[in-house]
């Protein structure tokens, strides 16, 4: 029973077969950053308070993780900084290591005589050979925490799952014993050393060799407390009409929530309880949670389990039959990734859907299905159509290098979770989709002229 104060083993895996020693405790963030509702953090403290040792946290910086732009950098600085100032209140120093993690954690945790090393979990693969080559380097225990999910990945299934379907039942299974009330750090932090000075994050953006051409965006406020401000304007006056309009680009009845997924800057668990119990219909609560909870935790199984999960070739073996059948297919149109990427296409229903990407940073989920759909359907070959959709959505969307954006573009350009449809030109068996089916779910002049003018106002 979880009395408040103890840990779910289960939620930790070691990296290796060392054991935990006498001396300071250091958790390696870098997936969920945040201080409430962590449970990296909560089990780093766990173990300092076990130890009676001192707990640091320490964030490497990768100056180009997977070609990240300024954009998301100025995001997560912004996120970083506040989860410092939550640290330093409760007597827990974060220190920012610069270099590669796999060299600078271990060197870092040799320094400090650390007693052991906890890191949270991602499934990428640059994360997991960082935490592959330090479990090895280490002459300490390191542990894994999935805090970002609700059920540990590793736990929900041993491999990878065809569809919302098959991995539901798994997850279902195990929503009640993992979607639990979290303890306050405070409780278990036992205060490190804090004779390190406060960092200086605008000294790092300044220093950073990044791709500056992808400006910050103003419409979306960074930082775990603008996080949970959302989740709680979401629940109180959004999800009431989630379940009937959340397709509808210009109703705004989505939750927004992404950008503070990705970086962990809000804790999906935290949100899937909260809306357990927000006043709404079971309907609404139901569709909510299906995003939140199975269709990430599916994106993160594809991830973990398919190591070609960024390529065209980690799509399902039919999908890529039919696809390359078709792959020599007459293309109506034909445009080149930068012609993508200036919105110069014929048809402005897509011109408004990249244009709200590049100004705001982010999409609308239904838009995105139709955007990549078309990217498919005009370019040279369906290979170079997912690599064009990932290209654009890592550089702009705000969410980007996340699971959920290498699932949706596997989805909607290669029938991943899908299944075949009637057979079409270019598409194959792939899930067709075009304007007038936008047409009849939402006004699509609407949001063209929304989009266009938004970016209108920022251009001039
Ligand atoms: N994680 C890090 O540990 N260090 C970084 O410098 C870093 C930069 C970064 C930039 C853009 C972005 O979208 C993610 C970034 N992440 C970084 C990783 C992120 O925190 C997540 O771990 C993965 O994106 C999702 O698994």
């Amino acid at each position: 029973m979880n009395s408040g104060h103890e840990i779910d083993q289960r939620r930790a895996r070691r990296l290796n077969l060392r054991q935990d020693q006498r001396g300071p405790v250091i958790y390696w963030m870098s997936r969920d950053q945040r201080f409430r509702h962590n449970w990296a953090l909560l089990f780093a403290c766990h173990k300092a308070r076990l130890l009676q040792q001192p707990l640091e946290v320490v964030f490497t910086l990768a100056s180009s993780f997977l070609g990240a732009p300024l954009r998301h950098y100025d995001f997560m600085f912004k996120g970083l900084a506040e989860v410092e100032r939550s640290l330093r209140d409760t007597g827990i120093p974060l220190i920012v290591l610069s270099g590669e993690p796999d060299v600078t954690v271990p060197a870092y945790a040799e320094e400090r005589r650390a007693g052991l090393v906890v890191s949270d979990f991602s499934p990428l693969t640059p994360v997991r050979q960082w935490k592959r080559n330090a479990a090895a380097a280490l002459s300490c225990a390191i542990y894994e925490v999935d805090a970002h999910n609700i059920v540990p990945v590793w736990l929900a299934s041993p491999k990878q799952e065809y569809a919302a379907r098959t991995i539901r039942p798994r997850l279902e299974a195990l929503r009640r014993s993992f979607c639990t009330p979290f303890p306050q750090p405070e409780a278990f932090c036992q205060p490190g050393s804090l004779n390190c000075p406060p960092v200086n994050w605008d000294d790092l953006l300044e220093m950073l060799d990044v791709d500056r051409s992808v400006k910050p965006v103003s419409g979306i406020t960074p930082g775990e407390a603008a996080a949970e401000d959302r989740l709680r304007r979401f629940l109180v006056s959004v999800i009431d009409r989630y379940a009937d309009e959340r397709n509808d680009p210009n109703a705004e009845a989505v939750s927004g929530l992404s950008p503070y997924l990705h970086f962990g800057q809000l804790s999906a668990q935290q949100a899937a309880f909260e809306a357990a119990r927000c006043e709404t219909s079971k309907e609404n609560r139901e569709a909510f949670i299906e995003e939140l909870f199975v269709r990430r935790e599916l994106a993160e199984n594809y991830c973990l389990y398919n190591e070609k999960y960024d390529s065209f070739d980690g799509i399902p073996e039919w999908a890529k039959a039919t696809l390359m059948e078709h792959a020599a297919d007459q293309r109506d149109y034909l445009y080149t990734p930068e012609e993508f990427e200036a919105a110069k296409t014929h048809d402005p229903l897509w011109n408004a859907a990249q244009l709200s990407l590049v100004e705001s940073g982010v999409m609308h989920g239904y838009m995105r299905m139709y955007w990549a759909k078309k990217i498919l359907e005009w370019s040279q070959s369906p290979a170079a159509a997912f690599d064009t959709a990932l290209w654009l959505n890592d550089r702009y969307a705000l969410d980007g290098r996340d699971p959920n954006g290498y699932a949706g573009v596997a989805w909607s350009i290669g029938g991943l979770h899908d299944r075949p449809w009637s057979e079409r030109p270019v598409y194959g068996k792939i899930r067709y989709m075009n304007a007038s089916g936008c047409a009849r779910k939402f006004d699509v002049n609407r949001y063209i002229a929304s989009m266009t003018s938004a970016s209108q106002a920022t251009l001039f």
